[in-house]
């Protein structure tokens, strides 16, 4: 078997790598499984003045090799802080007018792709399979062909990709464009996604793979375990006791503006206002751990959110009773799983978002007998699957309101066949077929060397 080569620009900690517990290495650890595997990216340090990054660190737990490079502090703020989150997110989620275009942030972009490249080239087989991951790293391809190598490289995007006449927007738009041709394979969430990229490149006349959906899914079979351990755990107790017999409005996301949720703060608002039947027998709780705390986006997101949070309960909240539970703190993975299953609605509303995890880990965490019913944007990958949910569009807090109401009252027969549906696609599409499938369509492809 070829050896698989990821490359991200974040990999597993040291103290997770034993059992592989995060976002990306959970969704990975079955396509590891059994194969040799080098996981290759930044390593969350860096180092001091404008040199040339120090050699790899690499350390090996079983089949699974790390190397991971640390980055010169100002390149690295360029590439990542500048380029990739205060540019290129916004663009590839169509909010164009949050985007900071700086030249010298896109030069760190390349020269952090090519850094990547000069100490990942030499550590490369002809054989190897080797697979880059997200926006951060588009150009890397293109810089390790330079660099000589020869062996299979897909790319996949875990975000959106944004039609052609916005992404053609950015600055040197053509130069981007040109590195997907570098990839044996390009993979993205969603047909739609697939479409837009080959838009762009036709655009400019580029000759790059035809992108592939490949949707990402979690791992439903341990989520739901998790869930059913926990709804008997303290935290899930403590919740139930604070409730009461109130109904339970679940949101859970990164504080991050693609997420939408002060439109969410403001549907919940509705809701209260224009159904007042659930004053008072519904409670609110959003989970939104603070994210990229140091782009000025997301500090202005999280004042306002402040600011919105205070206003519904200062105008809503009896004296015995807080509409809103805001927490911007992040809880543990078991307890979260707990909090969906308690919760009569999974509330998922970004105004734009690559697939949607939380979406499928509510469904997957439901009581089969006694399930929440899901309130979904159709503005995330995750509704082209989850179609027994009830979708909305998140610009709208009346939609939401209504959906909101409607779902609240939802019989319980309903429910359940949402669910099934819902939970039909959670079980087919999951994280291990995402990366077998992706995986496989790489080994498929010719060979370059
Ligand atoms: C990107 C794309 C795509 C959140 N709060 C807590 C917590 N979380 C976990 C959730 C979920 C994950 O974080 C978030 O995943 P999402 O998919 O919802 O969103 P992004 O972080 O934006 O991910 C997205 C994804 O990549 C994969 O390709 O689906 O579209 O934007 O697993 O549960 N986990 C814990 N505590 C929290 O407070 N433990």
């Amino acid at each position: 078997m070829a050896r698989l080569v990821i490359v991200s620009n974040r990999v597993p900690a040291p103290r997770e790598r034993g059992n592989l517990a995060g976002g990306l290495a959970v969704a990975l650890r079955d396509a590891i499984r059994g194969r040799e595997t080098m996981w290759f990216g930044w390593s969350g340090g860096t180092v001091g003045g404008d040199d040339e990054p120090p050699a790899p660190g690499i350390t090996t737990v079983g089949q699974l090799t790390f190397a991971t490079l640390d980055l010169p502090e100002k390149l690295f703020r360029g590439y990542y802080e500048g380029f990739s989150n205060g540019m290129l997110w916004p663009l590839l989620h169509s909010r164009m007018g949050l985007a900071e275009f700086r030249r010298t942030d896109l030069e760190a972009y390349y020269a952090v792709n090519e850094a990547f490249a000069r100490a990942l080239a030499p550590l490369l087989r002809p054989d190897d399979l080797v697979w880059v991951h997200d926006y951060q790293l588009i150009p890397l391809g293109a810089a390790l062909r330079r660099a000589g190598v020869t062996a299979r490289i897909g790319f996949f995007l875990h975000v959106p990709f944004p039609a052609s006449a916005l992404f053609l927007a950015l600055p040197q738009a053509d130069r981007l464009l040109r590195d997907f041709a570098a990839y044996d394979l390009v993979g993205v969430q969603v047909p739609e996604d697939a479409d837009h990229l080959t838009e762009s490149l036709d655009a400019i006349g580029i000759d790059a793979p035809t992108a592939r959906a490949f949707p990402i899914g979690i791992n439903p079979k341990s989520f739901a375990t998790t869930a059913r351990k926990a709804e008997t755990g303290s935290d899930a107790d403590r919740l139930r006791q604070s409730l009461g017999d109130r109904a339970l409005i679940i949101g859970v996301d990164r504080l991050d503006y693609s997420k939408g949720i002060p439109h969410r703060f403001r549907g919940f608002a509705q809701l209260l206002k224009r159904f007042p039947e659930h004053r008072n027998h519904v409670t609110m709780i959003q989970i939104a751990p603070v994210s990229r705390g140091d782009v000025a986006q997301y500090r202005a997101l999280r004042k306002e959110l402040d600011e919105l949070a205070g206003r519904i309960n200062g105008e809503n909240a009896e004296f015995d009773w807080v509409p809103l539970r805001y927490l911007t703190r992040a809880v543990p993975r078991n307890t979260l799983a707990g909090f969906y299953r308690k919760a009569r609605i999974g509330l998922v509303t970004p105004l734009r978002d690559g697939m949607n995890l939380v979406a499928k880990e509510y469904v997957a965490a439901q009581e089969p007998a006694d399930p929440g019913a899901l309130v979904l944007s159709r503005f995330a990958g995750a509704a082209i699957e989850l179609d027994g949910a009830v979708l909305v569009n998140p610009y709208d807090p009346d939609e939401t309101a209504e959906a909101l109401h409607h779902a609240l009252r939802m019989p319980l027969e309903e429910r359940q066949e949402r669910w099934r549906r819902m939970m039909d696609a959670v079980e087919t599409n999951t994280a291990s077929a995402w990366a077998r499938n992706f995986v496989s369509a790489l080994e498929d492809r010719p060979a370059r060397g």
